[in-house]
């Protein structure tokens, strides 16, 4: 269908802080159908506000809904300057809500426009972590109790202080960890990749025992440690059986991945700060990962990411969609949207939002036996509420960094 109704007549970018902030991108066609897409990139909001705000919104009004692709190549060339978290975050924003307006106007769920669903529900995992064994211990049964099939495990290391991960507060409850802090300053964090080496494997070794065999265990390395320190840790791990190591080195070393698959069969997921197809060239063309860790909302939208999961499906390599609390309930939406229906879907990562952010965001998602699916309401399923939004005004928020004991900056 298209027509003068299906031109585009409001582009908004809605700004919340429902515990956290999230950027919204709401667009409206001229018979009023509303998509949503998420615009979040956690820590530089309002980088993509502004990107959005000052040079997308002026050039969306007028423009045709239904032309999806035409409407990502148009952002992605003419802008020159491309790729990059910014550039692509607002890229993915209008592309899912394109994709929320071209199902709602069909009536049909968006993953029925991909395809079809190519399983009954999406199988996700959740977040353990412990400052002592026998705290992640509970953690774990606490995750499992809430459905989760599949886990991913981080403790605290003797020595240092703040750990990816894993809150210094006492755990109450849900598992809860928001990294970025509400302040006028990044936090400064401490590492020791020597002293996380030694630590890990027998914790690892620990959750094995106690949990048996079957249930699949991950683990985020979060960009820490040098090609032949990934190497021994992934040697180390092989006999707990991860599912993945994730982010072993920092993602933009391609290459540095090569020297990691040489040594190890544990398996390797990477990419949840890369944004485009470009970015895994050599990853996959070179088959170094088995799982693409890029979401919808940081690689281009439905358009972008589904572009680079066809490239790797060429090679087995699978989906493992990033899924933190800062992507919004609206990516979150897209995602799974996304895994149900590619055939070379892996896993999801999903950590489940707060109370406060589900009140802005309206969900029709379903949630049984450690399995997610988007439900059936025409388009993403999620609605924003502005009366609920507006309690909520956004607040300046920083992830923290690291220094080493000498104090030399280190990747965090
Ligand atoms: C993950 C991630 C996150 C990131 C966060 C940064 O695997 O879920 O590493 O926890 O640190 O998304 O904004
Ligand atoms: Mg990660």
């Amino acid at each position: 269908m298209t027509g003068a109704g299906s031109l585009i007549r409001s582009a908004e970018v809605l700004v919340t802080s429902p515990g956290r902030n999230f950027v919204t991108l709401r667009l409206t066609t001229e018979d009023g159908v509303v998509g949503l897409g998420d615009a979040t990139l956690n820590g530089r909001e309002l980088a993509v506000v502004s990107y959005l705000r000052d040079h997308v919104v002026p050039m969306l009004i007028g423009r045709d809904a239904q032309r999806i692709e035409d409407t990502w190549q148009f952002l992605y060339r003419s802008a020159y300057w491309r790729r990059g978290p910014v550039t692509m975050t607002a890229v993915a924003a209008v592309d899912v809500a394109l994709w929320d307006i071209k199902a709602r106007t069909a009536g049909l769920p968006l993953y029925q426009l991909l395809g079809g669903a190519s399983r009954d529900g999406v199988l996700v995992y959740g977040h353990a972590a412990g400052r002592t064994t026998p705290e992640l211990f509970d953690s774990i049964r606490s995750q499992l109790a809430e459905g989760f099939r599949a886990i991913r495990v981080q403790t605290s290391v003797p020595g240092i202080d703040k750990v990816y991960g894993v809150s210094s507060q006492p755990p109450t409850g849900r598992y809860q960890y928001e990294p970025a802090h509400r302040a006028p300053l990044p936090v400064e964090e401490d590492w020791d990749s020597r002293a996380y080496l030694r630590h890990l494997p027998g914790v690892v070794e620990a959750v094995r025992a106690e949990f048996g065999a079957e249930l699949p265990l991950l683990h985020d390395a979060h960009h820490r440690l040098t090609p032949i320190q990934a190497a021994r840790l992934g040697k180390d791990l092989e006999p707990y059986d991860l599912f993945w190591l994730e982010d072993c080195t920092p993602a933009e070393n391609q290459e540095a991945l090569r020297l990691v698959r040489h040594h190890t069969t544990t398996p390797l997921a990477l990419g949840e700060v890369l944004n485009t197809i470009w970015d895994y060239q050599t990853l996959i063309r070179e088959q170094l990962i088995d799982y693409v860790r890029s979401s919808v909302t940081h690689a281009g939208g439905i358009t972008g990411l589904r572009r680079i999961l066809d490239f790797a499906g060429q090679y087995q390599i699978k989906s493992g969609m990033h899924g933190p609390t800062d992507v919004s309930p609206v990516g979150m939406a897209a995602a799974t949207h996304l895994s149900l229906a590619i055939h070379n879907f892996g896993i999801q990562e999903y950590m489940q939002h707060s109370r406060l952010t589900d009140e802005v965001f309206r969900q029709s998602f379903r949630w049984a036996d450690g399995h997610l699916h988007p439900g059936e309401e025409p388009g993403l399923g999620v609605d924003y509420d502005d009366d609920a939004a507006g309690r909520h005004p956004y607040e300046p928020a920083y992830l923290p960094f690291n220094r080493l004991k000498d104090g030399t900056v280190h990747d965090w």
